[in-house]
């Protein structure tokens, strides 16, 4: 993910120019950097001079303290999703971006830039469907890797879901509902929000033939979904057909590039865009309350100790 958003800034991103990049891997990163400064040194990327905003895209475990770091250098942050691992910690960035009293933090829910998911968005916020009643998710991977966790399922992918229903609906979470097949994969999701909507998510770490997202939002008065993930359809040996990407590159590679884009722009006007880190907190505290419960296989009630801060009004 790291080299994608190298790439994006390098070749795609008007505005923005490739200062450094950083990996424990040298290799990796002198591949990735193209010409550009090479460290293997978070912290010290974080306070070069050399570097006036950062993206991260390190393991999940490490976002926050990263986040942070950019936080103390007073330095914007695009941070790849979840903004944190547990909902403590991102607690702690919030608090400290309340603290600095200005938004500093985006963090890279890049469906929030995906033309269907804004054209649903559209559609909800224009009452063109009529009030929201349901909406059905299906978050397909091919195959989870090996150190895919159980949790994973949630924490890292989930909560994808978790913010763009937040975000499509304009609603807030207030309860959760899990059901397992045997073995945990798939799961399905329940939420109900707190103006009564409806989310179910199929949430499926091997559905073996392909990268598969899809979203239908239903209104009181029509639905509107996502059309097939193709540009073209192929008629050969008497069948119609078109391919699914094995990953979330190629599927959301626009969503990337627009989200990069707007990021840069924002960043540069002194502005913020995207999703906030209280957003990032909200969806990994949903995420952690979710994993918690789950074993139990009843209702959780979600409930968040602080209340939004102005900053993030
Ligand atoms: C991965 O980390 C992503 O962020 C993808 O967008 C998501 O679809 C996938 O399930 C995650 O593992």
């Amino acid at each position: 993910m790291g080299a994608e958003h190298a790439r994006l800034l390098r070749e795609e991103t008007a505005g923005a120019h490739l200062a450094a990049v950083c990996d424990a891997d040298v290799i990796r990163a002198t591949t990735a950097a193209k010409g550009a400064a090479v460290f293997t040194d978070a912290p010290a990327l974080i306070a070069s001079d050399k570097v006036q905003a950062i993206v991260i895209a390190s393991p999940d475990a490490t976002h926050a303290g990263y986040a942070l770091a950019c936080l103390n250098a007073g330095k914007p942050v695009l941070c790849e999703k979840p903004i944190a691992a547990t909902a403590a910690e991102g607690l702690s960035i919030v608090q400290a971006e309340a603290a600095l009293g200005r938004r500093l933090v985006t963090v890279g829910f890049m469906r929030r830039f995906d033309p269907a998911y804004v054209e649903m968005h559209t559609a909800r916020a224009t009452g063109r469907i009529g009030d929201a009643v349901l909406l059905h998710n299906i978050h397909r991977n091919l195959s989870a890797p090996d150190w895919f966790t159980g949790a994973m399922a949630v924490t890292n992918s989930f909560v994808h879901e978790i913010d763009i229903s937040r975000w499509l609906l304009g609603s807030e979470m207030v309860s959760a509902q899990v059901t397992s097949a045997p073995g945990g994969d798939p799961m399905m999701v329940t939420m109900q929000s707190d103006k009564g909507e409806i989310i179910s998510t199929e949430v499926h770490m091997n559905a073996a033939y392909g990268y598969h997202v899809h979203a239908q939002l239903v209104g009181r008065s029509g639905t509107i979904e996502m059309a097939a993930p193709t540009r073209v359809l192929t008629n050969l040996f008497s069948a119609q057909s078109f391919g699914f990407p094995s990953n979330w590159v190629p599927r959301f590679t626009e969503a990337y590039r627009l989200q990069m884009q707007a990021w840069v722009d924002a960043t540069t006007a002194g502005r913020t865009v995207g999703a906030s880190a209280w957003d990032g907190y909200v969806t990994t505290s949903i995420a952690e309350q979710i994993v918690d419960g789950m074993a139990a296989g009843r209702r959780i009630d979600l409930t968040f100790p602080l209340a939004r801060p102005a900053l993030y009004a």
